[in-house]
Formats: C-alpha cells, structure tokens, sequence
C-alpha cells in the first residue's frame, strides 16, 4: 500500500482554510485519490475535548505555554489515532492546521520559545512532516472582518485578540513559507474564490504528478 500525502492548510483567522479544505478534498477526489479531511486543535474525539478548553475564554489564566502544550496534547492524539494510520491506508489527509500554527501563533504571536516548540514537535510527531503547505495569505483587517461576518458564533480566546497579535502571526508564517519554499504554497487568499481555486489546483498538481510518476 502506497502512503498517502499528507496536505495541511494555513492562515490567519477568516483566511478561508475551512472553505479550502472542501475545495481541495474535491480536487483529490476529482482525480481518483481517497481523502480524509480534518483538523486542529481537534481532529479525534478526545482531540476535540483538548479543543473546547484551549479555545473557551474562562476565568482561569492559561499561560503561553500551556496553550502550546494543549496544542501539542490534542497534536498527539490525532497523529497517532487519525493521521498516521490514515496515511498508512493510503489516504490523502487535509489538515487544517498543524504544527506551523503553533510556531506561528504560540511563537510568533506569543512570543514561546522556538527551541521548545522544536523539541515538542519532535516529540510528537518526529518523522512526520506536511507533503505541502497551503499558505491562505491575506491582510489582517480582510481576515478579520471575514470572521466577524460569521454569523451565530462566541468569540473565542483567539479571536479576542489585537490586530498586533494577528500582524504577528500574519508576518511569522510568512518567514517559516520562505525558509521552506518547497513545501510551501503562498496564496493570495485575498483574490476572489474562483481565482483562489485556480491556485489551490496549480499549487497541488506537481504533488499529484509526482504520485502519477512514483
Ligand atoms: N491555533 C493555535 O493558536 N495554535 C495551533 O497550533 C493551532 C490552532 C492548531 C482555532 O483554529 C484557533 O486555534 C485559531 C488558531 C488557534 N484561532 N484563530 N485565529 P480554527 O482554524 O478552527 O479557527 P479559525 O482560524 O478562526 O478559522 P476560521 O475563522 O474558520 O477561518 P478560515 O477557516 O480560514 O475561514 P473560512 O471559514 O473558510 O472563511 C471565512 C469567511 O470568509 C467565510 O464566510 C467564507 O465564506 C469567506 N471567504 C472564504 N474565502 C473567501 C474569498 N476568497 N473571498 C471572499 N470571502 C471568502
């Protein structure tokens, strides 16, 4: 059994990773490939339990690092019960968000130590690395008023956050795109949706060809 590839999806809130993940699993499934679309935190029951405290706004501090050993908690759980052995049944896994949103919003935005971060990814899942990154990029303000226009939802402990904190965000996973230019795709997730469709294809189609190829 050939593994499957492993896709994530990233951005800034509002950046339309959740509208992207529908369209990429089409464009896999399109092309005769099984997907298994997911996301964090969350991804797995217990996962998604890790989920509700880590967004929800209480009363009780949490601190920058216990948000990321959260993150990295829920992280655990899903790539040893949902990714890995998904990959290993030759599934495409889409995953909204992994790892680099922790390097971009605990790090970048928090100001958490890149070494530990370094270390808790290898942790917990060492060997196991994105295929691809699709980087939803777009201005903060776009982003933002994108989010508020949901309608219905609480305002959780992130979307609570300044518009400094998001700039930082924005601009720290702009660097990790750059130091890896060859696992990261960056889109103007800004453009209309028929364009930001044509560039999810075009930033797709070499991994696709390399699996034709393999
Ligand atoms: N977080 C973290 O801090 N550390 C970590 O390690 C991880 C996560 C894994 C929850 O994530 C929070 O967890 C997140 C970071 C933190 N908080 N923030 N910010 P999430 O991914 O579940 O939540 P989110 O980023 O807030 O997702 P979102 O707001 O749902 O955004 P989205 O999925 O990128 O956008 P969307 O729902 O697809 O689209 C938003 C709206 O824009 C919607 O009405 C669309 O119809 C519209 N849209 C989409 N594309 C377009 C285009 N091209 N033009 C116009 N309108 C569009």
């Amino acid at each position: 059994m050939t593994r499957g590839k492993f896709i994530t999806l990233e951005g800034i809130e509002g950046a339309g990773k959740s509208t992207a993940a529908r369209l990429v699993a089409a464009w896999l499934q399109e092309r005769g490939l099984k997907v298994r679309v997911t996301r964090e935190p969350g991804g797995t029951p217990l996962a998604e339990r890790v989920r509700q405290i880590v967004l929800e706004r209480g009363e009780e501090a949490v601190s920058p690092v216990t948000e990321t050993l959260l993150m990295f908690a829920a992280r655990a759980l899903h790539v040893q019960n949902l990714i890995l052995p998904a990959l290993a049944g030759g599934e495409w896994v889409v995953c909204d968000r992994f790892t680099d949103a922790t390097r971009a919003y605990q790090g970048s935005g928090r100001g958490v130590d890149a070494r530990l971060l370094s270390t808790l990814a290898a942790a917990v899942h060492g060997g196991l690395d994105p295929d691809c990154t699709l980087l939803f990029d777009l201005p903060v303000a776009t982003g933002l008023a994108r989010a508020r226009q949901r309608p219905g939802s609480q305002v959780d402990r992130f979307e609570a956050e300044t518009v400094a904190f998001f700039e930082r965000v924005r601009a720290g996973y702009l660097t990790l795109a750059r130091a890896e230019p060859q696992r990261f795709h960056v889109l103007d997730a800004a453009a209309p949706p028929a364009e930001v469709e044509r560039a999810i294809g075009s930033a797709l189609s070499g991994l696709v060809r390399q699996e034709v190829s393999a």
